[in-house]
């Protein structure tokens, strides 16, 4: 049943050794989209269970952690749910007038003139409040430690002067409510919405697998303003098991350093003569997301060599 209870949200109404090769764990620079399976608008599973972020603790203001929760049987998961972002603020839970909600209690409910769709699904859920000071940007990241099939994102009180993009790995089928989507960034319209006015307010459907969420926030305001959003993920797809990290095989056969890979795992093979950041460099020549291996002489890598994997946008 959708209830008719307004998504109002009150934040913002204020003013707003030796020789040796060595192999070092893979890195994953971007979300892992795993699978791309096509899905049309936000499908209608009223028989399937719903999985939604359920976040217990806001950690500073920089993040908040917490767990997948099955919402229809109120059964919470053993699998953590983590938010951080950097460039804005996470505002606490005790904020007098802006506070982020985490006890579950914000109706994401339709109301008109978007009923039924304005937001997909419905439920009472938390409202992580992110705020960004006027013409800054904040990167959010929510790691799912699972594998999402077609999740949703939702989202409340955007500002009309506020971009919200994803990474063009990531494939969006949907919107609803007043939001408006141009490629992966998405924006309101500008039309009203019974409580709110012309903020934006509504949910994104994306297809395929993800373990992670990632999305920049730009407010286009007047430094002397802020905007604050709310958000909080769902999908009617149990979460599944992450698979293990992909990792890069060496052997030693002669002279020769022999690497080998997942086919598609990275999209670099990079090389370093040591463990400080800035030394690593992509193998020149190597086109790792189409060959799955590599080799090169000991005499040319010299005395002591690193290998990693990498996945970067
Ligand atoms: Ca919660
Ligand atoms: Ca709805
Ligand atoms: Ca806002």
């Amino acid at each position: 049943m959708e209830r008719w209870k307004q998504p109002r949200d009150v934040l913002d109404f204020r003013a707003d050794g030796g020789i040796g090769f060595f192999l070092i764990p893979s890195t994953h620079m971007k979300p892992c989209l795993l699978l791309g399976l096509g899905v049309s608008l936000f499908p209608s599973a009223l028989l399937a269970d719903l999985f939604v972020s359920n976040f217990t603790a806001i950690n500073g203001t920089a993040g908040a952690s917490g767990v997948w929760r099955n919402q229809t049987t109120g059964t919470n998961l053993a699998i953590p749910v983590s938010l951080g972002q950097t460039g804005g603020t996470v505002k606490p839970v005790d904020h007098p007038t802006q506070p982020s909600r985490i006890d579950d209690s914000f109706p994401w409910s339709d109301v008109p003139p978007f009923f039924p769709n304005l937001f997909e699904p419905n439920f009472d859920g938390d409202f992580i409040n992110i705020e960004v000071i006027g013409g800054q940007t904040a990167t959010v990241t929510l790691n799912f430690n699972a594998q999402i099939t077609n999740p949703s994102i939702s989202f409340s009180d955007v500002d009309v002067d506020t971009d919200l993009t994803f990474p063009p790995t990531f494939t969006i089928t949907a919107q609803s409510g007043n939001l408006a989507r141009n490629g992966n960034t998405v924006a309101p319209t500008g039309a009203s919405v019974i409580g709110l006015g012309t903020r934006g307010v509504g949910s994104i459907q994306f297809s395929g697998i993800y373990s992670q969420i990632v999305f920049t926030f730009a407010y286009g305001g007047l430094p002397t303003n802020a905007d604050r959003i709310g958000f909080v993920v769902a999908t009617t797809t149990p979460p599944g098991a992450a698979p293990p990290p992909a990792v890069v095989n060496l052997q030693l056969n002669g002279d020769q350093v022999m690497l080998s890979w997942p086919s598609g795992a990275f999209s670099e093979i990079q090389s370093s003569a040591d463990l400080s950041p800035a030394s690593w460099q992509a193998i020149p020549g190597l086109d790792a997301a189409s060959q799955t291996s590599w080799s090169g002489s000991k005499a040319t890598l010299g005395p002591r060599r690193f290998f990693r994997g990498v996945r970067v946008p």
